[in-house]
């Protein structure tokens, strides 16, 4: 799936629920905001009789009866409503039969596998991706401040939080591509801190875990292969892993940016912010600061143009 085959926009909505658990949560919206519009009209109407009519009021008996036996009686309907409605939510369970790792940075998303044929660990960024029908846990946390993770159409929103791991179930009952955002406050990039995920076939989705897991391709020409030169000459693996790449030493400590060993294969990079192309990525490593000012990459603006070029297109190549 391209970038291009998802336009305009990725569904990033509550009304648009696309799981069993976002369909619950968004009944209960839909009851809350009916209820209170029925109360708002009622109460609208009393004001247009009493501006009418100009009697007196029984003081009494509209502050016991409007003001404590309604709210008490309505408030505790709807709640016992949300209980009951809430009930059948997905239960949060590290045992589900897949498990993903989710840590938020200042401001983009480490997203850690398991790879099912080796037990290795499957490192990517900003892309989740999950089989349509199949419950899958994430466990989030946090490296820095507090985040926080919503993927409206699919599932609630928990806060990340430093040193602790909270659970959350995406549950997804069709294929899509939906949009989440950070939800709470964490710095400059805040904004620009958004996730994609993106729900497939079961069988296709085993198929792209497997490729994941793969090192990186080697270079199928010259230019691809000047590109990972200057990669390597400009030291970009101090904080970029790429499998099969990177000097082996840094593998496991190169995280302060994103593992780029399948960056061609992500529909976006810096988190949402641009789709994935060779022009967009040559954008980026230039000049970082520029697209999303803050962001913890420094700038390559010295970079020759041919190198930069080159780099671009074996970023691009690495699928
Ligand atoms: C000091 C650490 C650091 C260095 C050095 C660095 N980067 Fe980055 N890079 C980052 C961080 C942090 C991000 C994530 C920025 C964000 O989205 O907020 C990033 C993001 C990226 C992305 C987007 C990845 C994605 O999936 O969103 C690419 C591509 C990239 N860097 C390429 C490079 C290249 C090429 C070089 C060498 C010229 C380089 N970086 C050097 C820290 C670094
Ligand atoms: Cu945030």
């Amino acid at each position: 799936m391209t970038a291009a085959a998802v336009s305009p926009l990725p569904m990033q909505s509550v009304l648009h629920p696309a799981g069993p658990d976002a369909h619950a949560i968004g009944v209960l919206g839909w009851t809350m905001t009916a209820a209170a519009a029925v109360i708002f009209v009622g109460v609208m109407w009393l004001v247009l009789r009493t501006w009418q009519r100009r009697g007196t009021v029984r003081t009494r008996t509209w502050i016991i009866g409007g003001g404590l036996l309604f709210p008490g009686a309505v408030l505790s309907a709807l709640l016992l409503w949300s209980l009951v409605s809430t009930k059948d939510l997905t239960h949060t369970s590290s045992q589900a039969g897949m498990r993903v790792a989710v840590t938020a940075k200042m401001w983009w998303w480490e997203v850690r596998y398991t790879d099912p044929a080796t037990g290795r660990d499957v490192v990517l960024a900003n892309e989740i991706r999950v089989p349509v029908g199949r419950p899958v846990y994430l466990g989030l946390t946090t490296s820095d401040v507090i985040h926080s993770f919503w993927v409206p159409a699919l599932a609630g929103k928990v806060d990340m939080v430093p040193g602790r791991v909270h659970g959350l179930m995406l549950h997804a009952d069709r294929a899509g591509v939906f949009r989440g955002q950070c939800a709470e406050f964490c710095g400059a990039q805040h904004a620009k801190m958004a996730m994609h995920v993106v729900a497939m076939p079961p069988a296709e989705f085993d198929a792209w875990l497997a490729v994941q897991a793969r090192d990186a391709a080697p270079p199928a020409n010259a230019q691809l292969l000047r590109g990972r030169e200057a990669f390597l000459e400009r030291r970009c693996d101090a904080c970029h892993v790429v499998r099969g790449v990177s000097d082996r030493a840094l593998l496991e400590k190169a995280t302060l940016g994103p593992d780029l060993t399948h960056v061609g294969s992500r529909l976006y990079i810096a988190a949402g912010t641009l789709p994935t192309h060779a022009g967009t990525l040559a954008g980026w490593v230039a000049d970082p600061q520029s697209i999303k000012p803050g962001a913890r990459m420094p700038a390559a603006s010295d970079l020759a143009g041919e190198d930069l070029r080159a780099m671009a297109a074996w970023l691009e190549s690495l699928k």
